[in-house]
């Protein structure tokens, strides 16, 4: 029976409702409860509200039978939920109250939530803004992935040096996840494929595995802004079945049956880093493949629930998105289910499956794309093997009807790769299987198209959109800033978290002396914010009147912040040559993770803070040059540093930042970008107007050209230029480092003998001169403010809302379905 009567919250409510699970849940009496009580007892009481409105959404759902897309990640970086969670459900005040009358602060229990950090980066981030967006405009989805019990690694700066450990975000139990045991699936692996005999005499392949073991859901709910719609993030964990251990139990071995279940249970152990090496990757293709059974078997579990057997209007009622290609496997797990399972020919299999994926490509990097190695793929999933097989045949056939004669062709478009090693190419795979592949950006989307998609792109044009990413503005500005949000509520109105176009009517104030005034002192208060997180973390002590020069993002040869540290040793010995030369004061703020195995990214940390402490501790420039290296990036420290930044650094070789997502969270709260017209740059180039950025660098027909040429040569910029030089020698000579060149020698060897494969020299001066404008316009303070403002009036384009409405329409063909909601 549905409970339908109209229910108000109120401080009174959640205050019993908190009580209630403190004194139920955690088992404490009030006087002598912990921090640690009152935060999961808070995060129950609020997640009542989500509970009820996840089912007035199931109930509408059920009502409507609509399509609905199950969107497929091996990453989430969902960060904190709470303050969010208050937003949505408008429980904000109410809590305030109710805490208030319990003499506790809020404030206090935002801050003690961890991290769930169960994504890498830019994919991971996105996944969780696209869930945002999708509850928001009420659109039937589900979310699935992985409930790690590590995330990403918590970053400690050792000597300068990044140093691993284990996130353990789950040590507390987390409050927001629903356990659903009842939903737990099987998953098969391993063994090999027997032929059998069907009904119509014909050979039947029976896939025998080695071993099986259980998928166990845990729900966590996301609920809309503006809305009543709440959709579920489903992450699954890897349990051992019982009764394996009973058979090797009985058999007397006890400690090998043990042994089993850890085995089993370790597929959902940790986060993969994308390190650039082959090491320890065994686990990672029986994790996307775990991912894959499960949310497949889920999908079909619900549709048969409603429909049993007529698996034609399976692509009207389902779809599936492809979060890059880590759950390609999606492709041949539903034809070996519609073939081998639900007994379809394999022509209608075919249909059906490429009516129902789609896939996302989010990078072009040659070393990124997913290859594996047949041997393993032949252990793990033979049986897929074989479909993969009979997939490409066929699809290799239809391409050589269509043009005929073509063997180069054939072999770039085969899903395997055989030049010594035989491989299976994901993205090839993904790219046969879906019915829409999308690149993230314009210009990501252009290349795509011209390369890595080049011969699928000529036969199945209509396959292939672009959609630019986006950021919610919600966590990105509503709630990270909202000294800001208010200022801006102020002049055009409160619709803009919904309707981020709206944003564009502050352009109408750019030149207005009062907002100017107010934009600029919630910025100062931000940076003194900051600068106090930045003391507390470092040691260091920062001037919030200096430029706040922002890079934050994953540590990556191609994203340059090798560029950007030469820079600041080009700043720096200009000061040493001559003190007084004029200089706006800045402060350099880094945040970057490498993966733990990427050699040269763990340089660059290392590069940076020794910088750091160089230039901090010298006199000669104190007051004019800072330089910080901050632990730890996550979403919850990218909320605090985002608001405080001035300069917005976006300087990857042009060609190989997909998208880029930090470009649009910086420009949204108030920076000005220095940039390389790469991945969205190129978009908000245009959204915000050339006056308003700092745009510089070769462009990347340059630097394909360039690069193609075969004639670049770091050299002849070595030669030309003498403050790069002079920024060169310090690394050269390892003067940073207490005259130990070898510590950095390898990054000098990167660009001086070894190419310098992301151009940086050839970007150095024109990356100069783009800072002197930077620094000109900051002096003066009015016409920073019109362009900050004019900067923000450009952003409306870059809502996840706008990328999801393209998804809907452009891939999935999916109508929203309102939720009538009373609470
Ligand atoms: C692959 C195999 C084994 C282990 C790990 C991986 C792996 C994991 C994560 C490979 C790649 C990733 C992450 C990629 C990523 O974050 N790409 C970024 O996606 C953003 C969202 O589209 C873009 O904005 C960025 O430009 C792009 O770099």
């Amino acid at each position: 029976m549905a409970v339908s009567s109209s229910f108000l919250v109120t401080p009174d409510s959640v205050r019993a409702s908190f009580l209630h699970y403190l004194r139920f849940q955690r088992g404490v009496e009030f006087e002598r409860s912990s921090r640690l009580d009152h935060l999961t007892s808070l995060c129950l009481a609020v997640r009542e509200t989500l509970v009820n409105r996840r089912l007035d959404t199931q109930r509408a759902w059920r009502r409507a039978q609509p399509k609905i897309v199950n969107y497929l990640s091996m990453e989430y970086m969902i960060g904190r939920l709470l303050r969010n969670n208050l937003i949505a459900t408008e429980l904000f005040e109410p809590v305030q109250e109710a805490l208030g009358s319990l003499g506790l602060s809020l404030d206090e229990l935002l801050d003690a939530e961890d991290d769930a950090g169960l994504g890498n980066g830019g994919l991971g981030r996105l996944a969780a803004c696209f869930l945002d967006s999708m509850a928001t405009l009420d659109l039937p989805v589900y979310g699935y992935g992985l409930r790690y019990d590590y995330g990403i690694f918590r970053q400690k700066i050792r000597d300068g040096w990044q140093e691993e450990v284990p996130d353990t975000w789950l040590k507390n139990g987390y409050p927001w996840e629903i356990h659903r045991p009842d939903l737990t699936v099987q998953v098969f692996m391993g063994g090999h494929v027997d032929w059998g005999v069907a009904a119509n005499g014909e050979h039947q392949p029976r896939w025998l595995p080695a071993r099986h073991l259980f998928g166990v859901p845990y729900d966590v709910l996301i609920p809309g802004f503006g809305t009543k719609t709440v959709i579920v993030l489903r992450l699954w964990r890897a349990e051992a079945p019982e009764e394996f251990d009973f058979e090797i139990f009985s058999r007397g071995d006890y400690l090998r049956a043990v042994e089993q279940r850890e085995r089993a249970a370790a597929i959902t152990r940790v986060l993969y880093p994308p390190d650039d090496t082959e090491a320890g990757r065994e686990l990672r293709l029986t994790q996307e493949y775990f991912l894959v059974a499960c949310a497949v078997r889920d999908v079909i579990n619900r549709f048969e629930r409603h429909r049993d057997g007529d698996w034609s209007s399976f692509p009207a009622k389902v779809a599936f998105q492809l979060n890059d290609t880590h759950p390609a496997l999606t492709v041949a797990e539903l034809m070996r289910f519609f073939v081998d399972e639900a007994g379809l020919p394999w022509a209608k299999a075919w249909e059906i499956t490429t009516g129902v994926c789609n896939y996302t490509n989010h990078t072009l990097l040659p070393e990124a794309l997913e290859t594996w190695p047949a041997e393993q793929m032949q252990r793990l999933l033979p049986r897929h093997v074989q479909v993969i097989h009979e997939i490409n045949r066929r699809f290799l056939d239809e391409v050589r009807l269509r043009v005929p004669g073509e063997a180069d062709r054939i072999g770039r478009m085969s899903i395997f790769q055989d030049n010594g090693d035989y491989r299976f190419r994901m993205a090839n795979l993904a790219m046969a299987g879906s019915r829409r592949v999308n690149g993230v950006a314009r210009l990501h989307t252009d290349l795509l198209r011209r390369h890595l998609a080049r011969d699928f792109a000529e036969l199945w044009p209509e396959k292939f959109v672009s959609i630019t990413n986006g950021i919610t503005p919600r966590r990105w500005l509503l709630a990270c800033n909202p000294a800001l949000a208010e200022a801006i509520t102020r002049r055009i109105g409160d619709s803009w978290p919904r309707d981020l176009d709206r944003l564009e009517q502050l352009r109408a104030f750019a030149e207005d002396s009062d907002f100017q005034d107010e934009v600029l002192a919630i910025k100062h208060a931000n940076k003194v914010a900051l600068a106090g997180t930045i003391r507390e973390l470092t040691g260091v002590d920062v001037d919030p009147a200096s430029l706040f020069d922002v890079q934050v993002k994953r540590l990556h040869e191609y994203k340059r912040q090798l560029l950007n540290a030469l820079h600041i040793i080009a700043l720096y010995n200009r000061l040493q040559i001559d003190p007084n030369a004029e200089l706006t004061p800045r402060t350099f703020i880094f945040a970057a993770k490498a993966a733990p195995a990427y050699h040269m990214a763990k340089r660059v940390i290392r590069l940076i803070n020794a910088i750091a402490d160089t230039v901090n501790r010298d006199p000669v420039v104190a007051g004019r040059l800072k330089v910080v290296f901050l632990p730890d990036y996550r979403v919850t420290l990218a909320e605090k540093i985002i608001p405080a930044a001035d300069l917005s650094e976006q300087i990857s070789t042009a060609g190989l930042e997909a998208s880029g997502t930090g470009n649009m969270k910086l420009a949204l709260n108030g920076a000005l970008t220095i940039g390389t017209l790469d991945g969205a740059n190129v978009e908000m180039l245009e959204a915000i107007g050339a006056e308003n950025m700092f745009i510089f660098g070769l462009t990347a027909e340059e630097v394909a050209e360039l690069r193609a040429s075969g004639r670049y040569n770091p050299w002849e910029y070595y030669e030309a230029d003498p403050d790069l030089r002079g920024a060169l020698e310090v690394l050269h000579r390892g003067a940073l480092v207490g005259g130990d060149p070898g510590v950095l020698h390898d990054l000098w060897a990167s660009l001086m003998h070894h190419g310098d494969r992301y151009l940086v020299l050839a970007d150095f001066r024109p990356y100069l001169e783009a800072q002197r404008r930077a620094a000109a316009l900051y002096r003066h303070r009015r016409a920073w403010a019109a362009a900050v403002i004019r900067n923000i009036a450009g952003m409306g384009r870059f809502s996840s809302d706008r990328s999801i409405r393209e998804y809907a329409s452009l891939v999935w063909d999916l109508p929203a379905v309102p939720v009538n909601g009373t609470r």
